[in-house]
């Protein structure tokens, strides 16, 4: 794996795909809300009484938990505090704007109504409401588009699905039958029930074929042609590449990728992981990889009872608040000529540069190269009171003369209006 770009190979965009109009919305976008919901978040990490170590969502395959233990949980999944409206308000006022949630992951269990199993939100749980479908709805009311995680490999419940070693004899399985019999018709219901729907985020292609990873490509498409795929089909054949679990490249990138990234160190609710990334880390991680070609799909695990966990709900409200100042220096930019500086990143849209300063200089002198373009004026965005700030310019080298304290403890962004 090239260890620079953080992205596998094979799930890297597929030849083309850059000036792909169909991912025009998702390059403005930038920012995403990704949730990962599901049975493993009612033992939250602990199984039999012991802290189980590792990823919360992986909890079966880390206490090789059988089937017919691990599938009593679906009696017991019940969120009754679960509310599609909240979840997608949350994710408008933190600034994102679009959701992807785990409609089936590795533990199988399905959180959509479907004809192709009883193993779902409609067939094994009391709570009897289709929360796909609910989520669907709110997103269309509010105006976000919605995405759909789906585990199409690892299948830990079904006898064929790949990765349950410890209830399955692995040379005995049907895989290539798994994916036409049951992976198919499922995709063809998530795309076929819930309206138009902004993407399918398939996840760790492991042993999938070129031939299984086109197949279900195209299914995608032919259903809904709008519908981007992520690079995690395999084989360098996703409509964008996806990097790994909260790996940011080192530099600019010439592909569309995506980071999926934590607030803390897991993706499924674990009640005890409180390891919570602060405010300007993941501002300046939002920051560092639009400044590199990419999208930042940020995590919630919910929790048994369908709640949001507040130190992620009160962090991501915290970025909105930086986005509702900063946004025009994000979303529908792309990378900017200030690259590769310890504390600075930059993005541009059009005429303008915008300068983020993640660590403001004590003495509030700014000094970058890259712009090699006549700087006509410099200023803070959102503090229009500080007025133009003076600025230098030899060659590529720009020296801007700020106030002594960062105007924006988080992240400050100098707008830079280039001469015509
Ligand atoms: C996968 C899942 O196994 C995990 O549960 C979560 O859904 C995450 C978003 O994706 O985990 C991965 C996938 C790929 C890598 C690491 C973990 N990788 O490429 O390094």
């Amino acid at each position: 794996m090239a260890k620079l770009s953080g992205i596998r190979p094979e799930r890297s965009q597929r030849e083309g795909a850059q000036n792909d109009p169909r991912l025009d919305w998702w390059r403005e976008a930038k920012f995403g809300l990704f949730i990962h919901w599901g049975l493993y978040a009612i033992p939250a990490g602990v199984w039999q009484g012991k802290e189980v170590p590792g990823i919360g969502e992986w909890i079966m395959l880390h206490a090789r938990i059988p089937v017919r233990e691990y599938e009593q949980l679906a009696a017991q999944f019940s969120p009754t505090r679960y509310d599609a409206r909240e979840w997608v308000a949350l994710a408008k006022a933190a600034g994102q704007k679009y959701i992807v949630i785990t409609s089936k992951h590795h533990e199988g269990f399905c959180l959509f109504d479907s004809r192709v199993t009883d193993y779902d939100v409609m067939g094994a749980s009391p709570f009897g409401r289709d929360i796909l479908a609910e989520l669907a709805d709110e997103c269309a009311r509010q105006g976000i588009r919605l995405g759909f995680y789906y585990s199409q490999t690892q299948d830990w419940h079904h006898p064929d699905g790949d990765g349950n070693d410890w209830d399955y004899d692995e040379s005995q399985k049907d895989f290539a039958g798994y994916i036409e019999d049951y992976v198919k018709p499922q995709v063809t219901e998530l795309l076929t029930n819930y309206g138009p729907v902004a993407l399918i985020w398939f996840d760790t292609p492991k042993g999938m074929t070129e031939e299984q990873s086109r197949s279900l490509l195209e299914l995608v498409h032919t259903l809904q042609p709008d519908c981007l795929v992520c690079g995690r089909v395999g084989n360098a054949l996703g409509d964008y590449a996806s990097a790994g679990d909260n790996m940011i490249p080192d530099v600019q990138m010439q592909v569309d990728f995506e980071t999926p990234a934590t607030i803390n160190d897991t993706w499924g609710f674990k009640w005890y992981d409180e390891n919570w990334k602060s405010v300007p880390d993941l501002v300046h991680k939002l920051v560092d990889i639009v400044s590199k070609g990419g999208n930042y799909l940020l995590n919630v695990g919910p929790t048994a009872e369908g709640a949001i966990p507040q130190a992620s709900v009160d962090r991501l409200l915290a970025m909105g608040r930086w986005l509702d100042v900063n946004g025009e220096a994000i979303y529908g930019t792309r990378p900017g000529p200030v690259q590769g500086q310890e504390g600075y990143r930059s993005t541009r849209k059009g005429n303008v540069v915008y300068l983020h300063v993640l660590e403001w200089p004590h003495d509030g002198r700014i000094a970058v190269r890259g712009v090699s373009e006549r700087v006509r004026a410099a200023a803070v965005l959102g503090a229009p009171q500080a007025g133009a700030l003076a600025c230098h310019q030899e060659g590529d080298a720009l020296t801007i003369l700020g106030p002594g304290a960062a105007p924006d403890p988080v992240a400050t962004v100098i707008a830079l209006s280039l001469a015509e």
